[in-house]
């Protein structure tokens, strides 16, 4: 029996003597999907053969770490990799930027699903999910900063019209793969210093997603996000997508929040807000991601906050309520490693958390014995999840955390050091 096998034995006994069952928690583990951001491979670039606007609201990748995928080609590729890096099946969440272009100069407002087509056939190929994202920054139309929100009715119609396309491609998506396909929209509208018309802009773009849903699609197909931002780099003052905006929003309509963790203030816990959104829709979409300071986007680790969160989602009985998906990038490190690094944190922190025995922690919490629930937390903090997790790796046949480096490296090696 090797060490890992052993370790794993050893620390199902210890979980059993909680009540807690390591199989079917695993069992769930493996059942749930994460959906991968395409944007990490290549530092949220896309193959569009349009002119490039700036970014806007704040996402920008920085780094020039080398072996960034320079196509459709490479970008598939490293997310192969990746699959073959993580345990469990997944979906991969593309952007419209990220369309099987080839030479054709198609604009925003003229996408369609032949265009990802092959993403489709790719998906199917590899055994993965879609989800979609509307693109709604690095574009000229966007360069104002305003987009749905936009005082200029054409730039508006612009984009209400790419949206419209996204989500109709999204719908074919979902009815091509047999799973519904989340499309999740967000839009960089806001504004560098103090404004003025607030209001204005918040109504334009109340009236904007009012056209764009107007559409309706069977939620076999589609299932709609629509995800908040507190503030970016150039839109410090204001942002018209904010989170009580989006809430109202998605409230109203029935559709779903997208949380995203790197969009709050950093001493506000996103944790908190599920089980407080949680009875009011139907289901959430969430971006995991870590904010550090006036950035979103740093890869995901296994901190406090992630750890948080997902007990949030699991004490609440949630999880098959929320749509796991991850938004960051770092082109300053490994890309395919920051990728596998973030995946696994993020499955790590749902593990740590189904490994809880939440029943026995509420029925102290019920009797008012808090000694023993704070003494319970404390204790499950150095249970031997780790060899629970090492062995789901072995089990799944992905190489666990040290095996991991040494693979990254080598795939480095082989493939990323030939691109330049
Ligand atoms: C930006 C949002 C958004 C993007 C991606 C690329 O702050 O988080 O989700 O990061 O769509
Ligand atoms: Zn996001």
């Amino acid at each position: 029996m090797g060490s890992i096998d052993s370790a794993y034995r050893l620390a199902r006994e210890r979980y059993s003597e909680l009540a807690v069952d390591v199989d079917s928690t695993l069992g769930v583990l493996l059942d749930t999907p994460i959906s991968i951001h395409c944007w990490q491979g290549d530092d949220v670039t896309g193959f569009e053969n349009i002119e490039k606007g700036v970014s806007g609201g704040g996402i920008q990748a920085t780094g020039n770490y080398p072996g960034k995928a320079r196509d459709i080609g490479e970008l598939r590729e490293d997310l192969e990799q990746v699959q073959r890096f993580v345990p469990g099946r997944h979906r991969i969440s593309l952007h419209a930027m990220y369309g099987d272009f080839g030479d054709e100069v198609v604009d925003r407002n003229g996408i369609e699903f032949r265009h990802f087509e092959s993403w489709v056939e790719w998906a199917k190929e590899n055994n993965v999910g879609l989800d979609f994202n509307a693109t709604m920054f690095a574009h000229r139309n966007a360069d104002s900063g305003f987009t749905l929100s936009s005082k200029d009715p054409d730039v508006r119609e612009f984009w209400v019209e790419h949206v419209k396309r996204c989500r109709g491609i999204c719908a074919e998506i979902g009815k091509r793969m047999g799973t519904p396909c989340v499309h999740n929209l967000w839009v960089p509208d806001g504004m560098k210093d103090t404004t003025v018309d607030q209001s204005g802009y918040r109504e334009l773009l109340k009236e904007s997603l009012d056209e764009i849903y107007s559409v309706e699609y069977s939620p076999d197909h589609l299932l709609d996000s629509v995800e908040s931002k507190l503030f970016g780099l150039g839109s410090e003052s204001f942002v018209v997508g904010s989170h009580d905006f989006y809430l109202g929003y998605a409230v109203s309509r029935g559709l779903m929040p997208c949380l995203d963790t790197g969009h709050y203030h950093p001493m506000e816990s996103v944790a908190d807000k599920i089980s407080a959104i949680m009875p009011f829709v139907s289901r959430i979409m969430l971006h995991v991601s870590r904010g550090v300071r006036w950035d979103s986007d740093h890869v995901v680790v296994l901190n406090d906050e992630a750890k948080d969160l997902f007990h949030e989602i699991v004490r609440g009985g949630y999880l098959n309520r929320v749509h796991i998906g991850l938004d960051y990038f770092d082109a300053s490190i490994n890309r395919v490693g920051a990728w596998v690094t973030g995946i696994r944190a993020t499955q790590k922190a749902l593990l740590y958390a189904l490994l809880e025995p939440v029943e026995q922690l509420k029925g102290y919490e019920t009797e008012g014995d808090y000694f023993e629930r704070m003494a319970l937390l404390e204790e499950l903090k150095s249970m031997p999840w780790g060899a629970i997790w090492d062995n789901y790796c072995d089990k799944n046949s992905v190489p666990n955390g040290i095996e991991l480096r040494e693979k990254v490296k080598e795939y480095e090696n082989k493939t990323h050091t030939t691109r330049s």
